[in-house]
């Protein structure tokens, strides 16, 4: 029996909108520029949906201000996009790559709201996504964990917007406040929902650095990642509940393989949106490296080989993970163990090939030849090299982490 991705129909229809996939990124990742909105077009995305859209263009928070780690994701990204005028003017281009888009609506006062969703919904956008994890009033909680603003809102922008218009939640913790936000959306109304943003006000702490891993809002972010799979798969059930399942809606939060993506659709989701694993897609894997040394004419080939192929596992581990921080005012090591000092491990291991080439070296070929150092540092390069080939970017940062890989992509696009 075989098996093909196109003989089997993931499509859906949330009100009323076909999807020819059910599965998108979520609002945030790699969705601010019209590079990355027309690769998700290229890509098999179900649908395309934007960043979160301001008023007037943002640059957003300072850096380090989104970090990956084994357990997910923070960030405090601050809201970079480009304004709603821009996506006002990309969203027809994006609609020839003949799936929905969605876009998502922010705003840094309830009056903004409004505004932004009677103008881009005028260009034609398959859905409206309110992002309701925005700030009001200073002092008070974000919208969406005030009831009352909540309610203003959704009606506001209800009133300008024709397409289907859906919100989207942070998560919530108690019954009740899943109970008073499903009777003010029945009120509202809305035709979809999209649950969970980020777990907001979270802390990551780096114990090697004895600090903080993002700089904006003294390191507190928005959790991303499998850690709130869990949390994700409560609110979407919680609110399946409250709308006897009458309601579309994506699930979003720790979406990194097809059987997160069932679990969220078995709590009652219809399509799933995927946040930080789209983002880590740009984690560096080596595949398959060939190393050629000229080192003469070798007494034992094997042993030589097996040493070249070490060398070579020690250059990648080299080039994309390993990390030794120092103290730069006593100049000691400080990455306490090896627990925490990275290095390749087994599912990391690539196809390895040694070519040795007895290459006459100068007048004689019999003298003895090193094969510690030659085969290690030139495969940094050689893994620089090759992520410069596959994406046109340059790195100049060790290790090739993926936030060092998003920053060369956006280096090299600021150079093109
Ligand atoms: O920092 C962001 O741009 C951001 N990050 C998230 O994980 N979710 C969001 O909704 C946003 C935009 C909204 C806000 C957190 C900046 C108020």
């Amino acid at each position: 029996m075989t098996h093909s991705h196109d003989t089997v129909d993931l499509s859906c229809t949330i009100a009323g909108v076909r999807f020819p996939l059910c599965l998108m990124n979520a609002s945030g990742a790699l969705c601010v520029t019209r590079e990355e909105l027309e690769a998700l077009g290229r890509s098999r995305t179900g649908a395309i949906v934007t960043k979160s859209m301001t008023l007037e263009a943002r640059t957003g928070n300072p850096e380090p201000r989104y970090y990956p780690f084994a357990g997910g994701s923070i960030n405090s990204m601050g809201l970079p996009n480009l304004g709603y005028r821009a996506y006002a003017e990309l969203i027809p281009a994006l609609k020839t790559f003949r799936k929905p888009v969605i876009a998502s609506v922010a705003g840094l006062c309830e009056d903004d709201f409004p505004e932004i969703a009677r103008t881009i919904a005028r260009v034609g956008p398959d859905l409206v996504e309110v992002n309701l994890s925005c700030p009001n009033i200073p002092g008070k909680p974000q919208i969406g964990y005030d009831f009352e603003a909540s309610e203003r809102l959704i009606r506001r922008v209800r009133a300008v917007v024709a397409c289907p218009l859906g919100v989207k939640l942070p998560p919530y913790f108690d019954p009740a406040h899943h109970a008073a936000m499903a009777k003010v959306l029945k009120r509202a109304p809305v035709d979809f929902l999209s649950l969970i943003n980020s777990v907001g006000n979270a802390l990551v702490i780096d114990p090697d650095r004895e600090s903080v891993v993002i700089k904006p809002k003294g390191g507190f972010g928005g959790l991303g990642g499998p850690g709130i799979k869990p949390v994700a798969l409560a609110n979407v059930r919680a609110f399946w509940k409250a709308f006897d399942g009458r309601i579309p809606i994506i699930g979003v939060g720790g979406v990194a393989s097809g059987t997160d993506a069932f679990e969220h659709l078995l709590a009652g989701a219809s399509a799933v949106q995927i946040g930080t694993a789209y983002l880590l897609s740009y984690n560096v894997k080596v595949l398959k490296m060939v190393a050629v040394n000229d080192c003469g004419i070798p007494i034992n080939p094997l042993t030589v080989e097996s040493q070249v192929i070490g060398c070579m596992i020690q250059g990648v581990s080299w080039a994309l993970w390993e990390n030794r921080i120092l103290d730069r005012n006593v100049g000691t090591m400080v990455n306490p163990n090896l627990e925490s000092y990275k290095i390749l491990s087994a599912s990391d291991m690539f196809e390895a090939h040694s070519l040795l080439t007895p290459v006459a070296n100068g007048g004689q070929n019999t003298s003895t030849a090193g094969i510690g150092e030659p085969p290690i540092t030139p495969t940094l390069a050689a893994v620089a090299n090759a992520v410069y080939n596959a994406t046109g970017a340059r790195v100049r940062r060790l290790p090739i982490t993926p936030d060092v890989m998003l920053a060369a992509l956006a280096d090299a696009k600021r150079r093109a």
